[in-house]
């Protein structure tokens, strides 16, 4: 059994470096309601969230957090909360109502107006330019699987840089290209709901396209700091010294990790993984020359991280859609505490997956940029005392001091996130946020756990 670091240990203070960035973070389909406002047409969201049994109760993002009509209110308590960091993202059918072609301006004006107000208050801006919700009208020209949607990403990045990139400091190309393509395309319990793998690994690439395009993009207008952020997490075998569940771990650890990190970060995709291509009938989407563009490169990479996996080799286990050529690997329950989602909640996973990235990919500065819990929160006297996402969020900062205090290059903490939240398929019925919203009020109660976030974040460091 591996030792406890110092870091890890509750009651032990800790500082953390000058400089470090605090926030939170949110996405536009989950927060902004507003669905038909100024111009925006649906995205692939708004079509999924109608589909009759795809989302829990019917639920849909077309009030949400009503946060387009109440951004001003929702900025003041991230300043009240000290907030130095704010990661948004922005509506593509509200930029270009026909995905392609010419800007809305009127779409474009309430991210204007969303920088502007943070940064009157203090906030640095963090701008994703997709977290999944694309214009349904790419959707119906074959969404991801169609190249052209890349390109038509890149026009979105370049009009976006060229309105804010005198005020966002760090922009974010996607958000958890992972789950665009293997829960949009293979599973389908994301939009647009395909069940397809030849379509997943399609969609794939060409989201990594999109990525190096978009990076190129930005650049060219401008662009401080650009960033791409993963949903990864560390895959472990069930039992460390057996090779099969060892391979088994490797195969999912290929599927969730190194299919984004090695194009990206190393410049071609490992060769496991580029042989599901082939195995799929996909590898025709891959030309000459997309490496280079997909390996054009970033100042930050942005992770993800909620949970560890445990997976071994099981004969005549079938694949699980949403990891297409995974047959043979069955996937283990965790002996540990899970959350409202049931996903087990286990520091060590953040940090060893820290470590890993500082190791396997050296020289690439990282930023958590999601990180935080569901619960059932209950109101209590116009409070939440939501004791066990404070648990949750101390001890992930304290496995991210000690991959900082190892050396991993560690730029910032994002909370998942600022308030309660459309938690897609799962509707509003999991809340993430340190910020609660009364959905039939839209009232916003600032949780306990919000409350020592700031704390922490005064003090730059835990107690
Ligand atoms: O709510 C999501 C977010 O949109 C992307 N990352 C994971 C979160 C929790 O599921």
């Amino acid at each position: 059994m591996t030792a406890v670091a110092p870091d890890q240990l509750t009651g032990t203070a800790l500082r953390f470096p000058q400089g470090f960035r605090w926030g939170a973070a949110t996405a536009s389909y989950q927060i902004e309601g507003a669905a038909s406002d100024d111009g925006r047409t649906p995205s692939i969201w708004d079509t999924f969230s109608r589909t009759p049994g795809k989302v829990f109760e019917g639920h849909t993002g077309d009030v949400a957090c009503d946060h387009y009509h109440r951004y001003r209110d929702d900025v003041a308590i991230m300043a009240e909360l000290g907030l130095g960091t704010y990661r948004f993202s922005v509506a593509w059918p509200r930029i270009k109502p026909d995905g392609s072609g010419p800007v809305n301006g009127r779409g474009l004006d309430f991210y204007d107006r969303l920088v502007d107000e943070l940064l009157a208050k203090g906030i640095s801006p963090m701008a994703t330019l997709y977290h999944w919700d694309l214009p349904q009208v790419l959707e119906d020209r074959g969404g991801w699987t169609n190249r052209d949607t890349a390109y038509y990403f890149a026009d979105l990045a370049a009009a976006m840089v060229a309105k804010l990139g005198d005020r966002v400091a760090t922009w974010t190309t996607l958000n958890e290209p992972w789950c665009s393509a293997f829960l949009g395309y293979a599973s389908g319990i994301h939009a647009p709901g395909r069940q397809d793998a030849k379509a997943s690994f399609e969609a794939l690439h060409h989201l990594l396209l999109a990525h190096g395009l978009g990076v190129r993009a930005l650049r060219a207008g401008g662009a401080r700091e650009v960033s791409l952020t993963l949903n990864m997490t560390s895959v472990r075998p069930l039992n460390p010294a057996d090779p099969h569940d060892q391979a088994a771990a490797r195969h999912i650890d290929g599927l969730q990790n190194r299919i984004f990190l090695d194009p990206v970060l190393r410049g071609y995709y490992p060769d496991d993984m580029r042989a599901l291509f082939d195995r799929f009938g996909a590898a025709h989407v891959i030309k000459p020359g997309d490496d280079a563009v997909i390996a054009s490169p970033i100042d930050l990479l942005g992770v993800n991280y909620y949970q560890p996996a445990l997976v071994r080799a099981k004969i005549g286990a079938t694949a699980g859609l949403t990891n297409p050529g995974s047959e043979g690997i069955e996937e283990v329950r965790q002996p540990h505490p899970v959350t409202d989602m049931d996903w087990p909640v286990d520091p060590s996973g953040l940090y060893e997956l820290l470590m890993r990235l500082a190791t396997d990919y050296p020289d690439t500065p990282l930023m958590i940029t999601e990180n935080g819990a569901a619960y059932a929160d209950v109101v209590e006297d116009g409070r939440v005392h939501d004791t066990d996402r404070i648990g949750f969020l101390e001890g992930h900062l304290r496995a991210v001091h000690a991959a900082l205090s190892e050396g991993a290059d560690l730029r910032g903490y994002l909370a998942w996130s600022l308030m309660d939240n459309y938690e897609w398929g799962y509707g509003y019925g999991k809340r993430f946020g340190i910020v609660r919203v009364d959905y039939d009020t839209q009232r916003r109660t600032v949780k306990d756990s919000a409350r020592w976030y700031a704390e922490v974040i005064g003090r730059n460091g835990l107690e």
